[in-house]
C-alpha cells in the first residue's frame, strides 16, 4: 500500500474536470516520483466528521502521509517541492522566490479568476454587467504583469520548471472556458510548456480516469 493519499471526488461535472485543485498535489506528486492512493470522496463524504478533521472545509485535496495531515493545496505542493529535489532549486535566494511565486499564483492572480469563476458558476454573470467587466479588467492586469515578468524566459523562477510554474499554470487554466489567457501569446506559450509535462499529462489522465470509471448513469 501506498503511504500517500490524497482526497479527490469520484466524479464532478464535465465543466470542472481537469481543474479539480487535487490535481496540482497530483501533479507535484508526479514530478516528484511519489507514488500515491487517491481517497475518493461522494458529496456526503464532505461532510462527516471524520473528514471534516482532515480538511475543515469539507474541500479536495487533502493530503495524509505517515501521520502527517496536510490541506490547501498550495501548502501540499509545498510539502513536496521541500521535500523532493523536484519542484524546488537547492539555492536559498532562488528557493524563496519560488515560495514568494508560489504565493502569488494563489494570493495575488487566482482571487480575480475565482470572483469571474463564481459569477459564471452562479448563473448571474449576465446581471453582474459592470462589475463582471471590472473584473475581467483585473484579471488582465494581473496576466499582463505575469506576462511581463516572464519576459523571454520559460519559467517564473531559475530559468527552471519549479512549483511555481506548477501552481500558475494550475490557476491559468482556469481561464480556459475565456480567451484571457490564450490572447496573450507569451502566457498561452507558458502554459502550454508547463502542460506538456509528462507529470502534468499523468496527473491530468489519472483524474480523468476517476471521473470516467464513475460517470454516473443516466437514469
Ligand atoms: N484553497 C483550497 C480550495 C479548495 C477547493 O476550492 N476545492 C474545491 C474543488 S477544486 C472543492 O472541494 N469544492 C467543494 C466545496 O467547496 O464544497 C485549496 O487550494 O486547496
Amino acid at each position: 500500500m501506498s503511504e500517500i493519499q490524497v482526497s479527490a471526488f469520484r466524479w464532478v461535472p464535465p465543466f470542472a474536470q481537469g481543474l479539480v485543485r487535487d490535481l496540482r498535489v497530483r501533479w507535484a506528486l508526479e514530478e516528484a516520483n511519489w507514488d500515491y492512493e487517491e481517497l475518493l470522496l461522494e458529496p456526503q463524504d464532505q461532510k462527516s466528521e471524520s473528514y471534516r478533521r482532515l480538511q475543515p472545509f469539507g474541500q479536495v485535496p487533502a493530503f495524509k502521509s505517515n501521520g502527517l495531515s496536510i490541506f490547501e493545496s498550495g501548502a501540499i505542493v509545498m510539502h513536496v517541492a521541500e521535500n523532493s529535489g523536484a519542484l524546488m532549486p537547492g539555492d536559498e535566494a532562488a528557493r524563496a522566490h519560488v515560495k514568494t511565486w508560489m504565493f502569488a499564483s494563489l494570493n495575488t492572480v487566482e482571487p480575480p479568476i475565482m470572483m469571474l469563476n463564481f459569477m459564471e458558476l452562479s448563473g448571474k454573470a449576465k446581471d453582474a454587467g459592470p462589475l463582471r467587466d471590472e473584473i475581467i479588467k483585473a484579471i488582465g492586469v494581473r496576466l499582463d504583469n505575469v506576462a511581463t515578468y516572464l519576459g523571454a524566459h520559460d519559467y517564473l523562477v531559475a530559468n527552471r520548471f519549479t512549483a511555481a510554474d506548477l501552481l500558475m499554470t494550475a490557476v491559468l487554466r482556469i481561464l480556459r472556458s475565456t480567451d484571457l489567457v490564450s490572447q496573450r501569446e507569451r502566457l498561452e506559450a507558458y502554459r502550454l510548456r508547463c502542460e506538456d509535462r509528462p507529470a502534468f499529462k499523468k496527473a491530468l489522465a489519472a483524474q480523468m480516469a476517476t471521473f470516467a470509471a464513475n460517470e454516473p448513469r443516466k437514469h
